[in-house]
Parts: structure tokens; C-alpha cells; sequence
């Protein structure tokens, strides 16, 4: 147990590489010590069904559903429904996998009934036992929009799967943003006297975190809290573990290291946490007047997890002593 004490810990967290750390936190810290607030700008409306990835990838990994291979998705999936969608010429690009889609289809009608994301999401994560308590970032309804170096646009998961990230990018625009409001969970955790620490768990920066720090008041509430703000780098020795942030930083004219990612929060975090392989960006880090833990910040094993997740919060704890 890390000298954390009993302080409260937000995570902040996008899909595959942050529900990985988020599950390592589930591990070190009691249920009342920790809140997962999640990105919900890859959602979208799909054959009227109201899909939320990031959500689903945090709660199944925390429920130990999670895929163990694809990063999405539930283990031991069965494509009934897709193949007979396929046969009837129906949208395949999107694959949803049978146990998946009745967690679509139940948020999608619950919300449809009146329901908050974030009711939903208690819902959902009480049945399937996840304790820890997982909020999106928002209740209203903010859609990532990638803009293309093409001058086309294209929503977030018609550029991450029906295209394959292929696409060079050009910048990414926050449809909605301006409109949307904090969940009560995110302003709650923000708000709380013991906050020790806001976590940024390596998700990607521009599709992932961003969102969440771009919601009207965020970075205010952040500001006015006494808890440090730690990021951990999504980049490790200039490649991303997964997904395509490290594409995007070159297309966007970013040199694919850990000074990007850091440059990249500058202002609104105050340490970084990067992987051994990074030790020799230690320096030009810290010149940006942040503060660098540098560990194994690749997770394979339950292990990695829960001992990079200690080392996040005993860094905030010499950060806060
Ligand atoms: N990602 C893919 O690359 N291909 C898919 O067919 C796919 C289906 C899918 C279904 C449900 C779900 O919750 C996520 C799914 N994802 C798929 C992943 C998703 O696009 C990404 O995880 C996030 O949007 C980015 O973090």
C-alpha cells in the first residue's frame, strides 16, 4: 500500500491504455478512494443504438470481461447478430459482438427512458460488480470530430475504424463542448477536500484526455484544487503502446517523445511520468518546471498494473508532503 494515506485519487482515463491503469488503482485503493472519470467523446449513435467505448472498455476491464485481446470488447465473444446483420447488408464495419450488444442495447434504452449516462453507467458497472465507481465526464453529448489534412472531416469512430486511422490529421474539434457541462461524479472528485491526487492515465492526449480537460469549468476546478495533476505518458521511447497517438503527433507536427506529451499538457499538469526508456528526456522535462517520475511505465501483467499505479500515488505523496 503506497504512503498515499487515505487520500482520494480521480483518474482520468480514455480507453484501452487508461482502463489499464485504472484497474491497477482498483487494485491499491479502497472503493471510497478513488473515482474513474471516463472520455465519452468517442461515443456515437450506431443503428440507433447509443455506444459509449471508453466506458465499456473501463467497465469490462474492472469486471474482468475486458477482451484480452482486442482492447475493446467482451472476452469469449460470440458474432451471431454481426454475421446476420452482415447477411442482411446491415453496417458490419463496427463489429458488436453478441454479450456487447446487450450492454448497447440496454444503456440505449434506459437513456432513451430518461435516464443519465451517469445513472446508466451506476447501473450497468452495480450489476456487473464493479465497485469502484466508474462517471462519465459528461451527461450531455460531446462527439470528437478529426479534421483531416484532406480539409474533410470525419466523426471520431469513422476515422478510428471504419478508416482505420489512416487518414493524416490535421486537428481534432469537440462537437458539442461548448454546451456540455461536468458530470456530477468529475465536479464531485474535483471539489473533494482530500483529493491527493488527479491522475491522467495514459490514454491519448488529443482524443482522450483532452476532452475531458476541455469541459467548461474543468481546468478551473483543477486549478483551484490543492492536488497535483499527473499525467502518464501514453508515448514510450516515441511510440504509443497502442492506438494511434503517436501517427497523430507526427501529422501533427510533433516529434513523437515524451517533451511532446509534456509540452502537450504544459500548463495544466504539474509532473510527468515516463518509462525508464525515456530516462534521458528526464532533464528537458523538468526544465518546463515539471516534475518527472521516471518507472516502468508498461503494462503487462496485473503486477505492472498495481505497481505503477503505487508509484503514481507515492510520487503524489511527495509531491503534496
Ligand atoms: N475498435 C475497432 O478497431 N474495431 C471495431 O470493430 C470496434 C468495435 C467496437 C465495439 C464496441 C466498443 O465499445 C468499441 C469498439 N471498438 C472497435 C473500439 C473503439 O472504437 C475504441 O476503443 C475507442 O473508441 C477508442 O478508444
Amino acid at each position: 500500500m503506497s504512503n498515499f494515506q487515505n487520500r482520494h485519487c480521480l483518474a482520468l482515463s480514455g480507453g484501452v491504455g487508461g482502463a489499464k491503469l485504472a484497474l491497477g488503482l482498483s487494485h491499491v485503493l479502497p472503493v471510497d478512494q478513488l473515482s474513474i472519470v471516463v472520455n465519452t467523446a468517442d461515443d456515437f449513435d450506431h443503428m440507433g443504438l447509443t455506444i459509449c467505448p471508453d466506458l465499456d472498455t473501463v467497465m469490462y476491464t474492472l469486471s474482468d470481461l475486458a477482451s484480452k485481446t482486442l482492447g475493446w470488447g467482451q472476452q469469449d465473444e460470440t458474432w451471431e447478430f454481426l454475421e446476420a446483420l452482415s447477411r442482411l447488408g446491415g453496417e458490419d464495419w463496427f463489429q458488436l459482438g453478441d454479450r456487447d450488444m446487450a450492454t448497447h442495447i440496454l444503456r440505449s434504452d434506459l437513456l432513451r427512458k430518461g435516464k443519465t449516462l451517469s445513472e446508466v453507467t451506476a447501473q450497468l458497472c452495480n450489476s456487473l460488480g464493479v465497485k469502484h465507481p466508474i462517471y462519465p465526464m459528461s451527461d450531455d453529448k460531446v462527439s470528437t470530430q478529426v479534421k483531416l489534412k484532406s480539409g474533410k472531416t470525419l466523426s471520431f469512430q469513422h476515422y478510428f475504424v471504419r478508416d482505420r486511422c489512416e487518414p493524416a490529421v490535421s486537428g481534432f474539434q469537440f462537437q458539442g463542448m461548448d454546451q456540455s457541462v461536468p458530470s456530477v461524479g468529475l465536479t464531485e472528485a474535483l471539489g473533494r477536500q482530500d483529493l491527493g491526487c488527479i491522475l491522467i492515465c495514459p490514454s491519448n492526449p488529443f482524443v482522450s484526455v483532452d476532452p475531458i480537460l476541455s469541459l467548461p469549468g474543468v481546468q478551473g476546478l483543477i486549478d483551484q484544487s490543492r492536488a497535483p495533476t499527473i499525467a502518464v505518458s501514453p508515448i514510450v521511447a516515441g511510440l504509443a503502446i497502442k492506438g494511434p497517438a503517436a501517427k497523430m503527433m507526427t501529422e501533427l507536427g510533433m516529434p513523437q517523445t515524451v517533451l511532446s506529451v509534456a509540452e502537450h499538457y504544459q500548463g495544466r499538469i504539474d509532473a510527468l511520468v515516463i518509462d525508464h526508456v525515456d530516462l534521458e528526456s528526464k532533464e528537458c522535462i523538468e526544465a518546463l518546471g515539471l516534475k518527472v517520475l521516471v518507472t516502468n511505465t508498461v503494462m503487462k501483467s496485473l503486477d505492472d498494473r498495481t505497481r505503477l499505479a503505487d508509484d503514481c500515488l507515492d510520487f503524489s505523496a511527495k509531491i503534496n508532503a
